[in-house]
């Protein structure tokens, strides 16, 4: 049995005079390194919390003599009389309010439900796709009673969206009775997540999924798989939140989307350019030409099926190696740099400019998007290829270099504190400068962090307010806890920004924890 199990089977009860027949648990995650990069393909470093969301499920009863809404046993919904609904209610009351979606896999959210049912509607169409994808039907006969209970703070960045979204899903396919695997969820769920709007990757819901207690977990992705990464001993990782609300996805342009935009396009920009490299010579506008007729010829490179940066890193590094004379630096990392610099070299580029310089018009080029990003195209922003994949290069291979240090064993326990602490702060730096996803509260707790004795400390999560990671040696998180509460969080509880019992799920330490389970009851 898992904390808050008896409990919420309880709650069920009495808000719908039956028992649930299955409750489910999905984790929220901090990243401690990898920010904005599963997206691109590349590997992660998260841990699961110990904060979770559950969601408490079953067949709404038959009442004797009663007509049911749906009528007459069947699995298919076609057949019904009735539309099949989904009854959903939260314990936290009215802060997420009642009510009920309409089932059918192209279902809609109503524009007066809540905003919060749209994740569950969410999981319920991926679990539909899922289950049409293995053959398994989807029983219909009866309505569908959930209640969710979770305390991952939203807008946080530790992906209290996503651990609903799996919660849902595990509840959904255990009523329904379809087996999935933790890596076939963490796909379904990380697609269907994109129904809300976001294009993210899928950390979070693989980590969510996959956790192991006391480890934290590399995440990688085409499949989706998670190896443990046993961190140093006496690391302690505070988390703490920074009072600005993380608004990643406001909006269909939101910023979320225009930094996947600005990756794929800068991915398709580079596979471009590299696919003539053989050929190149510098152009007036300082872009290495594309015009030669060798394109498609390194590395087979066709920029309209290139979706993620990972997929130009080795012609990247070729094209490096290969130049005349070559960059002085051997590090990949170095490489990288001196190759993304020198092919994409402008501060920022338009929409025109990118169809340009792929021999394409604008409308072809945006036909090739899917509707968030060519939403995020619409605004006409400055897209600012060269920063975006600096970082994302650059922060890959921290991902690479943390679990190296974790892992090498002539390096003392400090030292790899100290080493994880650098890398840390180096990703921040990365993630303010070059992703500019950070702000002005994110970049002021960090700081307090490292005025107070952190090793290394981050934003975590997608950023723009939410949370931040730091790490600590064991002994000092308890006076490293109590300076930041004093310097950060006391001046907002007297200016009445903060409730002092806010507190303490704003500012936290927390362990690995396991990942998301399922309880049939
Ligand atoms: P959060 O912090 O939950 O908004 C988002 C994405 C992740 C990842 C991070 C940035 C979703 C569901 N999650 O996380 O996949 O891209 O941003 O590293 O879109």
């Amino acid at each position: 049995m898992f904390p808050h199990q008896q409990q919420l089977a309880d709650q069920f009860q009495q808000q719908y005079g039956c028992p649930p027949v299955a409750i489910a648990r999905a984790p929220g995650r901090v990243n401690l390194i990898g920010e904005h990069i599963d997206y691109m393909g590349y590997g992660v470093m998260p841990l699961a919390i110990t904060q979770s969301c559950h969601a408490a499920i079953a067949w709404e009863p038959r009442r004797a003599g009663v007509q049911t809404a749906i009528g007459a046993d069947s699995t298919d919904c076609q057949h019904t009389q009735q539309q099949q609904v989904m009854r959903i209610a939260n314990v936290q009351q009215p802060l997420y309010p009642s009510g009920q979606l309409e089932l059918h896999p192209s279902s809609q959210l109503a524009p007066d439900s809540p905003g919060w049912f749209g994740y569950i509607l969410a999981a319920y169409k991926g679990c539909c796709e899922f289950a049409a994808a293995q053959q398994q039907p989807i029983p219909s006969s009866s309505n569908i009673l959930l209640l969710v209970q979770g305390d991952v703070p939203p807008g946080g960045g530790l992906s209290s969206s996503s651990a609903l979204v799996v919660a849902a899903a595990l509840a959904l396919l255990a009523l329904w009775g379809v087996p999935a695997s933790p890596a076939q969820v963490a796909e379904l769920t990380c697609s269907c997540e994109r129904y809300v709007g976001t294009q993210g990757g899928g950390m979070d819901q693989a980590v969510s999924l996959m956790a192991q207690p006391g480890v934290a977990m590399h995440v990688e992705f085409n499949p989706v798989h998670a190896s443990p990464v046993r961190l140093p001993k006496g690391a302690a990782f505070v988390v703490a939140n920074c009072l600005a609300a993380s608004h990643k996805a406001e909006t269909a342009a939101s910023r979320f989307n225009l930094r996947v935009l600005e990756c794929r396009l800068a991915a398709m920009l580079l596979a471009k350019l590299l696919s003539a490299h053989s050929t190149a010579t510098s152009g007036s506008s300082g872009h290495v030409s594309s015009s030669s007729s060798s394109e498609g010829s390194c590395a087979g490179l066709d920029w309209r099926a290139v979706n993620v940066l990972k997929a130009v890193e080795a012609a990247l590094l070729k094209f490096a190696a290969a130049q005349q004379p070559p960059p002085a630096a051997t590090q990949a990392q170095a490489q990288l740099q001196w190759a993304v610099e020198r092919l994409l070299p402008q501060a920022s580029y338009t929409l025109q400019q990118v169809a340009e310089l792929l021999g394409c018009c604008s409308n072809e080029l945006l036909a090739l998007l899917p509707p968030p990003l060519q939403a995020a195209a619409a605004c006409g922003p400055p897209l600012r290829l060269q920063q975006r994949a600096l970082h994302v290069f650059s922060e890959s291979q921290r991902v690479l270099q943390f679990a190296q240090v974790c892992a090498d064993a002539s390096l003392s326990d400090a030292a790899k504190l100290s080493q994880l602490g650098s890398l840390m702060d180096a990703s921040h730096a990365s993630c303010a400068g070059l992703y500019e996803c950070s702000c002005a509260e994110l970049d002021a707790l960090v700081g307090a962090a490292r005025a107070a004795g952190a090793l290394g400390a981050r934003l975590t999560g997608a950023g723009w307010g939410g949370c931040v990671v730091a790490l600590l040696p064991a002994a000092g998180a308890p006076a490293f806890m109590q300076q930041v509460a004093q310097q950060f969080y006391e001046p907002a509880v007297a200016a009445g920004k903060l409730a002092r019992e806010q507190l303490q799920a704003c500012l936290f330490m927390t362990v690995p924890a396991r990942g998301a389970e399922v309880a049939l009851l």
